[in-house]
């Protein structure tokens, strides 16, 4: 059967599912917000990385119902977290070009809120600078009205891109996440340090708070705290895990 169809057969047998990383304050370590990752778990109980069906999904389109569902199952997520006394934790889901041009709008969003009962501050977007290339104009115009009403907004994977300076100086985000490439090295590698203390600086300078990805070590988190980075996420603090075993953890129990 072709991909396509398979992924759609997925999409209708509820095969899909989400993992939740911890993204934790770097001054305490505590959790402020985690961050959505796909899963496809086939009937036989193996994972297929989202790395190996994304793409397809873009092409083809489905990934606006997919993106839906994740918007739906992260909001539901989002629910069991306040149950359990941390609505403070907000969820982050990653937004790819073709989801946020023809999959995501204001009135969607702010209708999944109503119906989910869900704080503005519940969902973040992230989103990479493809979605920021494709169409500009109408990428920015969606941010503006989301900004509006209050949706935090992530440009994921920083320095990976183009890394336009305009889209910093002018579109309306929060978060800058420097990719886990330039992070990897940081504690050993001075020119991966320069770029890294280079993007934290720059983040500030726009009034962004500066999330790093993939901390693997304690020297890496080290390096980060002593350069006044905001936010940190990564192996060594957490892998993507299922709600429960969250829940489990923030409630202390791991
Ligand atoms: O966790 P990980 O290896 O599985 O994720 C691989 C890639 O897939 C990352 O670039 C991540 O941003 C992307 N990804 C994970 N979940 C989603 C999703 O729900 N939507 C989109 N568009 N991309 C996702
Ligand atoms: O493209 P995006 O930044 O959304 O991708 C996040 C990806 O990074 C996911 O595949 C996630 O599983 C992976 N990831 C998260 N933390 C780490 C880490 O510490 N090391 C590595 N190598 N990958 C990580
Ligand atoms: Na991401
Ligand atoms: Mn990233």
């Amino acid at each position: 059967l072709a991909l396509v169809q398979r992924l759609r057969d997925a999409l209708e047998r509820g095969e899909f599912e989400l993992a939740y990383q911890p993204i934790h304050r770097l001054s305490d370590l505590g959790v402020v917000s985690v961050e959505a990752l796909i899963r496809w778990r086939r009937p036989d109980g193996r994972c297929v990385s989202p790395l190996d069906f994304i793409p397809l999904a873009e092409e083809s389109g489905l990934i606006v119902p997919i993106g839906a569902w994740v918007l739906e199952e992260a909001a539901r997520a989002y629910r069991r977290l306040a149950d359990a006394g941390r609505g403070d934790v907000s969820i982050a889901v990653n937004v790819s070009a073709v989801q946020f041009e023809s999959g995501i709008s204001r009135d969607g969003l702010r209708a999944l809120r109503a119906g989910a009962g869900l704080p503005v501050r519940a969902l973040h977007l992230e989103l990479t600078e493809s979605v920021l290339l494709r169409n500009p104009d109408a990428a920015r115009v969606l941010m503006l009205q989301l900004h509006e009403d209050g949706v935090c907004l992530s440009i994921d994977d920083f320095g990976t891109g183009f890394s336009s300076m305009a889209y910093l100086r002018d579109l309306p985000l929060d978060h800058l996440k420097i990719d886990r490439g330039f992070v990897r090295d940081v504690a050993s590698d001075p020119r991966s340090a320069a770029i890294c203390r280079t993007l934290i600086g720059l983040g500030h300078g726009l009034g962004l708070s500066v999330v790093a990805e993939g901390v693997e070590d304690a020297a890496q988190l080290d390096w980060l705290r002593a350069e006044g980075c905001d936010l940190v996420q990564g192996y060594h603090l957490g892998r993507p895990m299922p709600l429960d075993a969250l829940l489990a953890r923030l409630a202390g129990l791991e």
